[in-house]
């Protein structure tokens, strides 16, 4: 990671560069300003996460990627703020667990949606869905609900990171396994996910991924067992925890 002037033993150096990132999605049109925002808002509990991934959000992550491995056909989500984050990272996971990518925007324009499609084909993405947009997500009004009939729209497993709440609810009432990246458990995108991973995208998925790798080889058995062990009200009492009193344990 070398896209800024600051030395990587800056103490605040992982919080700079993705500052500059977002700023840089907002300048190529691809992050939203409203982005800008939710940055700050993920930032602030991060800062009080102490900055790293606690125990419970790398055992959600291990879920995650026992959940990609054994689904039919799993998307991934990609917005304008994981596209300015984190690109190269969401096309790796996507290789890893062999997922499709689908552009889906919560303040949809197409000069966006196309934006983020070239962003990600040139940080390694093949197919990119999300153009087509065919399919709707029903409770959601019209420019909100759409999604790609044969990506999101009849996907088994959906990661969606950085979720706005309705959307995310009235994914989950589509019956979709949600695996939800959100530093904030208090969220209603987090309380509604099958899987609340409450940690940094920008370690998340590099964590998801490696986990994917690991499990490779593992067999249905030890996956659903991997997935059956996990209670995702204890995940999110443990960030909760972990916020309020800086004790993970
Ligand atoms: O690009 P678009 O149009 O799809 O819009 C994307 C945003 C993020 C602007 C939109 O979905 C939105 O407004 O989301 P919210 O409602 O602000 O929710 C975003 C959530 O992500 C908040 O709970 C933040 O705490 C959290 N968040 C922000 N940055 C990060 C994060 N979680 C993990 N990693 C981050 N870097």
């Amino acid at each position: 990671m070398s896209d800024i002037e600051i030395p990587e033993s800056h103490p605040r150096y992982q919080s700079l560069l993705t500052r500059h990132r977002i700023e840089a999605g907002v300048e190529k049109g691809i992050t939203s300003k409203q982005g800008l925002i939710a940055q700050g808002r993920g930032e602030a509990f991060d800062y009080l996460l102490g900055e790293r991934t606690i125990p419970s959000a790398d055992e959600a992550e291990r879920v995650s990627a026992a959940y990609l491995l054994l689904a039919e056909h799993p998307v991934i989500s990609v917005n304008g703020n994981v596209a300015a984050l984190c690109p190269e990272e969401m096309v790796e996971l996507a290789e890893a667990v062999d997922a499709d990518l689908e552009v889906n925007l919560f303040n949809r324009t197409e000069e966006r949606m196309e934006a983020i499609v070239s962003h990600l084909r040139e940080h390694g993405a093949d197919e990119v869905k999300g153009l087509t947009a065919d399919g709707r997500i029903p409770g959601l009004d019209h420019e909100r609900a759409k999604v790609d009939a044969d990506g999101i729209g009849s996907a088994d497993v959906v990661v969606v990171p950085l979720e706005d709440g309705d959307r995310a609810e009235a994914l989950g009432e589509m019956g979709k396994t949600e695996l939800v990246i959100d530093l904030n458990p208090m969220s209603r995108s987090a309380q509604v996910a099958t899987v609340p991973i409450v940690d940094n995208i920008m370690r998340a998925v590099p964590n998801m991924t490696k986990h994917a790798r690991d499990l490779k080889g593992a067999s249905r058995e030890e996956l659903e067992a991997i997935i059956d062990a996990f209670d995702a009200d204890e995940a999110l009492a443990a960030a909760e925890k972990a916020i309020r009193s800086g004790d993970d344990t």
